[in-house]
């Protein structure tokens, strides 16, 4: 029954065609957010080639807030959203495990709780588009690592696969067997080590809501430090194997294409979406007196990330100021204060750097690749005053 309806709804919206159904936050460029008597200043930047898509675009986000509401979190989703009936809902472990197990809803929400705050994003975040397709939450749920631990993973196992109950026909071509379509789920793979470390786990609340239908009712998959696709929502089953799988997700689509340097040569390397490149925006600029202060945000894989540095015209870099809020999974809010400013244009702009010195790149440097992800690029922000 459930997968009749569900089966309808998904033929419904894949119908429509919309298979990158990303909609976003419009969030402070419209720059009338006042808080706490301070003055907002707005940019007059919007990117040229800024799209606002879908409905919640109109409204204004203020996204230098820590947490970011349910109601105001990106939705990005390849096959509409699945309507899962809890009642019936089963989390399935197949494959390779020592003891392959299923539970009902109720049976894994008895598991040991687990708590904590993570942000992250859309491998297709750019600043072209605001870097909208961004949030923080707070994921409660339990851990995968105690789940896995449980079920035994089979120490030939090479890759751990969750597959969410949404599915579309895709159309995969595959030497003299030609082009072809199946019919697939949403599934993305881990290793078993990156599986099982202690911050990965299974999520049925955000923010204390229930998860919403749009953000993977009742069940889905958060890997702190990596882009939102691996978050598999409406997640039903965790397949264990020792081959590699090579679904949509993985392997044609969130593919990087772009030129790097190997030695004399510049080769054009294909590479999976996976842990988020070290990112960082301004977001908010406002004045008080003649005190200025930028606000932003910052997200990076999991690691710590060492600086965020802010930079006004052609000045110096300057240290920006992390705020006390920030947790280790949480994307990390950041200031910046200066007094006094001359009347006119200018510029401002931050960068981020990792705990290895990775540091985020200019805009140029991320320009030559051919796919739209992984734009990770610095963020040059116009305003005056
Ligand atoms: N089952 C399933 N999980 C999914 C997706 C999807 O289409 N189906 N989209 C992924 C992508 S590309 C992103 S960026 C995040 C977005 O999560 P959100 O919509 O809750 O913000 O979910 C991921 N998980
Ligand atoms: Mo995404």
């Amino acid at each position: 029954m459930t997968n009749d309806i569900s089966r309808r709804t998904l033929l419904r919206s894949s119908a429509a065609a919309a298979s990158f159904a990303a909609i976003g936050n419009w969030d402070e460029i419209l720059g009338s957010i006042q808080q706490q008597g301070d003055e907002v200043i707005p940019w007059t930047d919007t990117p040229a080639n800024f799209v606002a898509r879908g409905s919640l675009d109109t409204r204004t986000v203020d996204r230098t807030k820590f947490i970011t509401a349910n109601e105001d979190f990106y939705l990005v989703q390849h096959y509409g959203t699945a309507e899962v009936d809890p009642a019936k809902y089963m989390l399935k472990l197949t494959g390779m495990f020592n003891k392959p197990l299923s539970l009902t809803l109720d049976e894994l929400k008895k598991r040991p709780k687990f708590e904590q705050i993570v942000g992250f994003e859309c491998g297709g975040s750019s600043p072209t588009s605001l870097n909208r397709l961004t949030g923080n939450a707070k994921w409660t749920g339990t851990r995968l690592r105690d789940l896995l631990r449980d079920a035994g993973v089979d120490k030939n196992a090479r890759e751990v696969v969750f597959f969410g109950t949404d599915k579309g026909k895709e159309k995969v071509t595959h030497g003299r067997s030609g082009e072809m379509e199946v019919e697939q789920h949403f599934g993305r793979s881990l290793y078993p080590e990156d599986a099982q470390r202690p911050e990965v786990m299974l999520a049925w609340e955000m923010n204390g809501q229930p998860l919403a239908p749009i953000h993977g009712f009742p069940v889905r998959l958060i890997v702190p430090g990596w882009y939102g696709v691996a978050n598999v929502k409406w997640l039903d089953r965790i397949h264990a194997q020792d081959t590699r799988f090579i679904g949509r997700f993985m392997t044609r689509d969130y593919v990087t294409f772009k030129p790097e340097q190997v030695g004399e040569e510049t080769v054009w390397n294909e590479s999976l979406v996976d842990r988020i490149r070290v990112k960082s925006m301004v977001a908010r600029l406002t004045r008080s007196g003649t005190k200025y202060t930028a606000h932003g945000f910052a997200l990076g894989g999991n690691l710590p990330l060492r600086s965020v540095e802010v930079r006004l015209d052609d000045g110096p870099w300057q240290r920006a100021t992390f705020d006390p809020q920030n947790t280790e999974f949480s994307w990390k809010l950041f200031s910046y204060s200066w007094d006094g400013l001359k009347a006119g244009e200018h510029t401002i702009v931050s960068r981020a750097t990792d705990a290895h010195g990775v540091l985020q790149p200019e805009q140029s440097v991320v320009d030559p690749k051919k796919t739209q992800w992984e734009n990770n690029g610095q963020f040059v922000r116009k305003f005056s005053v």
